[in-house]
């Protein structure tokens, strides 16, 4: 991949369109989905995808800029922590004559809004003037720099068409969020401190403005305005190139003032160009890691593109102390809180592709263990229980109330009572640990997770005479039903999550006794008590009857009204809207995959034909009405061999944040839903599952899909994996590591090297 050198180049978009997501125009109603799609984000700093140039004078590049970690709590009385906007960094104005320049009315098609998916960044391109005196054509980029993540940077063209006038272009860093207190302000240099979490940001920034080729100091400067004035004549070239650097950590223990200017300072060293080239290419790394190439479907590969494009962009490899929000660094639904998303819909995809960033989003959760220790034990149970909703501390963030549909407070029982989290974070280690085989992770972090998290389960299931162990009155993935017992994903996961704690106590046992004997007496873990939690796993309440194969979801869920769902198609709210909560709480009508999502994450647990079973049973129940639930459906339906259903599921997963008929985008991405769509293709159109020792691919792909091309880190290794329709073959090379087992269909094959592998397959879909 080239690197752009000069400023044309660097406005220049990726010329071909399966990388590029362009809209032209103006909308102000659509303006706020659009601030989403178009975002940037390197995992620590995320811009909104603003346009570049507002009618009506207001400012070029109103946009929205959120820091990783930056949380404030705004009101004391309802103490609930949200990311805090940090000061926006891009505003600039353009005026003649002291008249802002705008696009001319009726012109709106001259605008262009460009997310170049393969370099990282936001172009945009729009005619502007002014009373028809001045013409200017203005091109601009914006990029949250991926090899250096204090880095932003804002480069505006302007080329002057038509008309000598006076311009002034005002640039200015501006505050908006009042949780953002002055500490320090002096030339091109910020501090301010949150009003109640005790967090410190800085932004330090340096601006040029160069007319035909030739540097112009400011007129006017204000510690954090810079304002300049020319004539312009057409043929004239003016190019502003702003960088800014942000920092940001807990009082008292940084600096950020001093750590922005030293990362400004590396940003002047090496000058817009080479900041632009060394984003571009750690960009070109990520790509090498993770792209997906599908030939055959220009809109499927557009919609994979997307999707990776806004996961790399999600994490940050370099911090333990954040993760990633349900709306990641692109809006401000959910206030940036962290919920199981991030384990069990986008853990995956960074285990296989980006260890690095996986494990940190892993020690996110070791760090805020002490938050998921005093919840269990603020609710009187032992262990960690996982915040449902996670901020900075770990400390439950879910609210207690919110506005319903109806403008009626509707209580929120979530942050009590939707427990599967902590099975969830569980599940992710393990996966990890077995994907990566990174056993320094498990042993100073991973395990302490895994123990706290059983013994929660230990300690919330409680025998009963009948025998079982039961856990009463929680939420399933399925959050229309509450205060239920029994919830099968719930019970099933939280077994695994003890089961697996077992298995790492023997493996900790074994390999690293003194680490062993240090943990079980730090958490006063006795024999006596791994027994009790080996009786919880083998009489835990699973739901599930051999007679039928059938999970039944919850106690009594087989008992509610059967509601045919097909009856509500077409409708165009969610169906606890059209129903109402209370009606829908009576029916056997499922919010998202709850069983399915169990027989996505432990397929074992289904033997036979009952996974086939419980899908033919739970997918016509499910309205979806959370975007994670059509991707746990469309693995399902593809590793069932149902390949045209998955397709659907694909297709419909990938329009709720490209197309603009899913209510809820402007509050940010869906980024569950778009982990979900790399897992459809992984692990169920490429049928890929992960053992201990060895892999195994059951490819299927759909009918127009001439090819499916993939990468994954396994163990150290790097396999890329290569479908093909016309020869009904897979081919799998290994570029990097040891020789391993394969297991393709069902037959075992060994890979190495020096030996890829090359096997006829049958794709046949029923
Ligand atoms: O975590 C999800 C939940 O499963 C459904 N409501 C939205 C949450 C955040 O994405």
């Amino acid at each position: 991949m080239t690197v752009a050198t000069t400023l044309s180049g660097a406005l220049t978009p990726t010329d071909d369109c399966e990388w590029i997501i362009e809209e032209a125009g103006y909308d102000p109603l659509r303006e706020g989905s659009r601030g989403s799609r178009f975002a940037i984000s390197n995992g620590f700093l995320g811009v909104r995808g603003a346009r570049a140039i507002h009618r009506g004078g207001r400012w070029v590049g109103a946009s929205r800029t959120l820091v990783a970690g930056l949380f404030d709590t705004a009101d004391e009385e309802h103490a609930i922590p949200g990311l805090i906007a940090a000061p926006n960094w891009l505003q600039v104005r353009i005026l003649r004559d002291g008249v802002p320049l705008t696009h001319r009315e009726g012109d709106g098609k001259s605008q262009h809004r460009i997310l170049d998916l393969r370099r990282g960044l936001l172009l945009t391109d729009a005619r502007l003037s002014n009373a028809d005196v001045v013409w200017v054509r203005l091109r601009s980029l914006h990029l949250a720099s991926l090899s250096h993540r204090a880095i932003g940077l804002q480069l505006i063209q302007m080329e002057f068409e038509r008309g000598e006038a006076e311009i002034t272009l005002n640039a200015s860093l501006e505050v908006s969020d009042t949780s953002l207190l002055p500490e320090r302000v002096e030339q091109g240099l910020g501090v301010w401190n949150t009003t109640s979490s005790g967090k410190r940001l800085a932004m330090a920034t340096t601006l040029t403005l160069r007319i035909d080729g030739v540097d112009i100091d400011p007129t006017s400067s204000s510690p954090l305005q810079w304002s300049w004035r020319w004539t312009s004549h057409p043929g004239q070239v003016v190019c502003l190139a702003r960088t800014v650097a942000v920092t940001c950590g807990v009082a008292g223990e940084v600096h950020p003032g001093q750590d922005a200017v030293g990362a400004l300072d590396v940003a002047r060293k090496l000058g817009w160009s080479d900041v632009v080239a060394a984003h571009e290419t750690a960009w070109t790394k990520r790509w090498h890691c993770s792209d997906v190439e599908i030939e055959g479907d220009a809109a499927a590969q557009r919609a994979l593109r997307f999707a990776l494009y806004h996961l790399n962009g999600a994490a940050n490899p370099d911090d333990e102390h954040v993760s990633i929000a349900a709306r990641a660094l692109t809006g401000d639904d959910y206030r940036g809180h962290v919920f199981w998303d991030t384990e069990i819909y986008l853990l995956p995809f960074f285990t296989l592709t980006w260890p690095l960033a996986a494990r940190a989003l892993l020690m996110y959760r070791f760090h805020t263990l002490d938050g998921a220790r005093a919840k269990a034990a603020e609710l009187g149970w032992r262990g960690a229980l996982y915040a449902w909703e996670s901020a900075d501390t770990g400390a439950e963030t879910c609210p207690l109330h919110v506005i319903g549909p109806d403008r009626k407070l509707v209580e929120v029982k979530c942050g009590r009572q939707e427990q599967h989290i902590s099975a969830d974070i569980a599940y992710a280690v393990w996966q990890y640990w077995q994907a990566t085989g990174d056993d320094g992770f498990m042993r100073d972090a991973g395990a302490e997770i895994l123990m706290e998290t059983a013994r929660f389960w230990s300690s919330r299931a409680r025998p009963e005479p009948d025998g079982h162990c039961h856990v009463r009155s929680v939420i399933g993935p399925d959050e229309y039903h509450e205060s239920i017992d029994d919830n099968s994903f719930t019970n099933v996961m939280a077994r695994c999550n003890i089961r697996r704690a077992l298995d790492v106590v023997e493996w900790l046992r074994a390999r690293w006794p003194e680490q062993w004997g240090s943990l079980a007496a730090r958490l006063a873990l006795s024999d006596a008590e791994l027994g009790q939690w080996r009786t919880v796993a083998e009489t835990i309440m699973t739901g599930f009857d051999p007679k039928t194969g059938l999970f039944e979801q919850f106690a009594g869920f087989f008992s509610l009204d059967d509601v045919d769902l097909s009856r509500y198609a077409g409708r165009s709210v969610p169906i606890d809207v059209v129903l109402g909560p209370e009606q829908t709480r009576q029916c056997q009508i499922v919010k998202q995959a709850d069983v399915v999502a169990l027989l996505a994450l432990l397929p074992d647990e289904f033997p036979g034909d009952t996974g086939a079973k419980n899908f033919g049973y739970y997918a016509p129940r499910c309205a979806h009405g959370s975007s994670l639930s059509l991707a746990m459906h469309g693995v399902v339906a593809a590793r069932l061999g149902e390949t045209e259903a998955a397709l659907d599921y694909f297709r419909r997963t990938s329009a709720i944040d490209l197309e603009d008929n899913h209510a809820a985008i402007d509050g940010g991405v869906h980024i569950a839903a778009l982990g979900g769509i790399w897992s459809m293709v992984v692990f169920g159109f490429a049928g890929l599952a992960l053992h201990a020792d060895h892999l195994t691919l059951n490819p299927r792909i759909p009918a127009a899909w001439q090819s499916l091309r993939f990468g994954l880190q396994w163990r150290g290794r790097y396999l890329k994996i290569k479908i093909e329709h016309a020869t009904a073959s897979l081919e799998v090379t290994l570029d990097v590591g040891e020789p391993m087992t394969l297991v393709v269909n069902g037959k075992v094959f060994a890979l190495s090297r020096e030996q890829p592998l090359w096997v006829l397959t049958n794709f046949s879909s029923r």
